[in-house]
């Protein structure tokens, strides 16, 4: 982490840009095909942010040998040594939730993280796909959705779910939370909000594998954790970011920031939206770090100045 500050001293939030702007400009990994296909484009939110072929979630078809019945704009991710950590999702629309509690339920989801809300600056950016009353239910296509308790903090919302398939019987718990102080195309509030959610994440993710036992025989961290924003790119790419890139850290005491992002790049195209956000994650790490006790302090100054070394007298 010494390191990583030495860097951010030196490249400042302006070489940053920069790197950022390169990984920008890098083409495409793959195709799109799927996601353009006719039948499938009411299904993207918006039409503009598509997803890969390759790392595609291919939902079980409805109709056997029905091409339109197993999309849904989502793709995994790798995390840190492991494959399929993450789904990164679109904010669900009206007419894909249905698909969405699919995929959950196919995916053996137990942790769904939300890092938009619902409405923002008067639009709506993502669907109301859970209920939202504490008891409340709702049937959505084969599934019953109920919601058994919410717990409010400052900045995140922490719903249990139980989610009933009408078609197997089966029913199982799931947790829903959502960051709430996240603006799109913006950062989280504060460094220290975001890491608090971060590993509220985590141990209810490591709480579901536990409860699954022996009847998972996946990686040793769970099932693939849900993780939308709106467009399912920006701030979803941002947090499985700084995710990773903990973990990394933790294993190795190395990050390599530039390259996970690229990672996550391709596979789910357009990860990481805004400059900041990529600055961000930068951040966050550090902040991780200072907070573990790692390092003593850090010092930034001069980091947000506009023009490098040539100021400085
Ligand atoms: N076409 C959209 C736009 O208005 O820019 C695409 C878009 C929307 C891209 C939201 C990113 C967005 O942010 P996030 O991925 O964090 O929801
Ligand atoms: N409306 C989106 C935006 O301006 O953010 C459209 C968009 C989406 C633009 C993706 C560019 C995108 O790709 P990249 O992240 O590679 O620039």
């Amino acid at each position: 982490v010494e390191q990583l500050v030495k860097h951010l001293r030196k490249t400042k939030r302006k070489g940053l840009y920069t790197e950022y702007a390169h990984i920008k400009m890098e083409p495409p990994s793959g195709t799109f095909n799927i996601s353009k296909a006719k039948y499938n484009l009411p299904k993207n939110r918006y039409s503009d942010v598509l997803c890969y072929d390759h790392s595609r979630v291919k939902l079980p078809a409805i109709v056997e040998g029905d091409p339109s019945s197993d999309y849904i704009n989502a793709n995994y991710v790798a995390g840190y040594n492991q494959d399929n950590a993450y789904i990164s999702t679109q904010g669900p629309l009206p007419k894909t939730f249905g698909d969405f509690w699919r995929m959950i339920w196919h995916c053996h989801v137990m942790v769904i993280v939300m890092t938009t809300r619902v409405v923002e600056r008067g639009r709506m950016k993502c669907g109301q796909y859970w209920p939202m009353e504490e008891e409340s239910e709702e049937q959505i296509e084969e599934f019953i959705v109920i919601n058994t308790g919410i717990e409010q903090h400052h900045d995140y919302t922490v719903t249990g779910l139980f989610l009933h398939n009408t078609k197997s019987g089966e029913s199982r718990h799931l947790t829903h939370i959502q960051f709430t102080s996240w603006p799109d195309y913006g950062v989280p509030r504060t460094g220290t909000a975001f890491l608090d959610f971060l590993f509220r994440v985590r141990s209810c993710q490591a709480d579901a594998t536990k409860r699954l036992g022996s009847s998972w025989k996946g990686h040793a961290l769970g099932p693939p954790i849900v993780v939308h924003c709106s467009a399912g790119i920006g701030r979803t790419g941002t947090f499985m970011t700084i995710d990773i890139s903990l973990r990394q850290l933790e294993d190795t005491n190395r990050v390599d920031i530039k390259e996970t992002v690229r990672r996550i790049r391709s596979q789910r195209a357009f990860a990481i939206q805004m400059p900041d956000q990529y600055v961000f994650c930068h951040l966050g790490i550090v902040e991780h770090a200072l907070r573990q006790g790692d390092i003593e302090d850090y010092d930034l100054a001069g980091f947000d100045d506009s023009d490098s070394e040539s100021d400085e007298i």
